[in-house]
């Protein structure tokens, strides 16, 4: 990974030091646990689980106001990861994403923390027809929201409470459509949706550190050949990505396939999550 650069960005006012990490054990949390202490921040980690190799991380549920508050107090920015990361039932959702986001950004106001960085996701737009062909016909962000699952809806609902708290109390926040981040592209579709480990750490860092945020929507991916997203929103915050899925191509599509014309991945942004049904009570 080339070293990063913390003096690289030039904010207006000075770049936040202490940054609290909800989501801190999951897959993301892990990788930027390991990378964001590189660009000089001070992290406090959270997580409803135990994170590993990390005994004064603190266990904050989402779902507890007064804990959210308490893990809020005193941090320069915040990173918002925290939830569930996939369908489930309507009730799960609303406590863990809907409330909790809820719950984290009132702790913002009434702590005065001015940035946070959340991570939403392509699927709140996973009904969005997949771009025929990636690069100029790349999506742009202000496509309009169309959920794939309660998941994705909750993601909708993280963007509009962020507009909300910016609009009304000034409380920054850049959302972040994460595409798939994970250690290198695990199937054909990821080939498009993929945000590199390393690639992550740079964008939250633009995130984090980028001087014109009000309410601030980008996609996050690698600089992939075959991207179905305009970068420019996340590229206007500093965002430079250094990789790109095409490396892993041969070895994937040897793998899985091309996409299947007709097939969710081939037809729709959100892929199989058009499809899931999440258990019903
Ligand atoms: P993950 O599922 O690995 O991590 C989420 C973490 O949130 C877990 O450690 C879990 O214990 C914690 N959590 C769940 N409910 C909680 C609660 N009530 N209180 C406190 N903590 C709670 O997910 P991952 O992959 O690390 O994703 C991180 C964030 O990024 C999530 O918000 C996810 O929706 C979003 N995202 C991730 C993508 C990816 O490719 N990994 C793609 C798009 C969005
Ligand atoms: C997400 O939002 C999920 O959290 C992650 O696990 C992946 O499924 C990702 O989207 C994706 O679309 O690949």
């Amino acid at each position: 990974m080339t070293a990063p650069n913390p003096a690289a960005a030039t904010p207006s006012r000075p770049a936040p030091r202490t940054v609290l990490l909800t989501g801190a054990a999951g897959g993301v949390g892990g990788f930027l646990r390991e990378s964001l202490p590189g660009y000089g921040y001070q992290l406090r980690l959270t997580d409803l689980a135990p994170v590993p190799g990390a005994p004064d991380a603190l266990p904050v549920d989402l779902r507890d106001p007064d804990a959210v508050r308490a893990a809020v107090r005193g941090v320069d920015a915040i990173v918002h990861l925290g939830g569930l990361s996939l369908e489930d039932s309507f009730e799960n959702i609303l406590e863990a994403n809907i409330r909790g986001s809820y719950h984290l950004y009132e702790a913002a106001r009434l702590e005065g923390v001015r940035r946070v960085v959340f991570a939403s996701s392509n699927h709140a737009v996973g009904f969005v027809p997949r771009p025929e062909q990636p690069g100029p016909d790349a999506l742009p962000v202000d496509v309009p929201l169309r959920p794939d699952t309660y998941y994705g809806l909750s993601k909708c609902f993280g963007e509009s409470l962020a507009s909300l708290y910016a609009d009304k109390y000034g409380v920054e926040t850049v959302s972040i459509r994460i595409g798939s981040c994970f250690a290198v592209p695990r199937d054909t579709r990821m080939l498009s949706t993929w945000l590199s480990p390393a690639d992550a750490a740079r964008l939250f860092h633009a995130a984090l550190t980028a001087s014109r945020v009000h309410h601030s929507v980008v996609y996050g991916i690698s600089a992939n050949t075959r991207g179905w997203w305009d970068l420019a929103p996340a590229r206007a915050l500093g965002y430079d990505p250094q990789d790109d899925s095409e490396r892993y191509a041969a070895e994937v599509v040897a793998a899985h396939g091309e996409l299947v014309p007709g097939s969710p991945e081939y037809r729709f942004l959100g892929g199989a999550f058009t499809g899931t049904e999440p258990e019903r009570p």
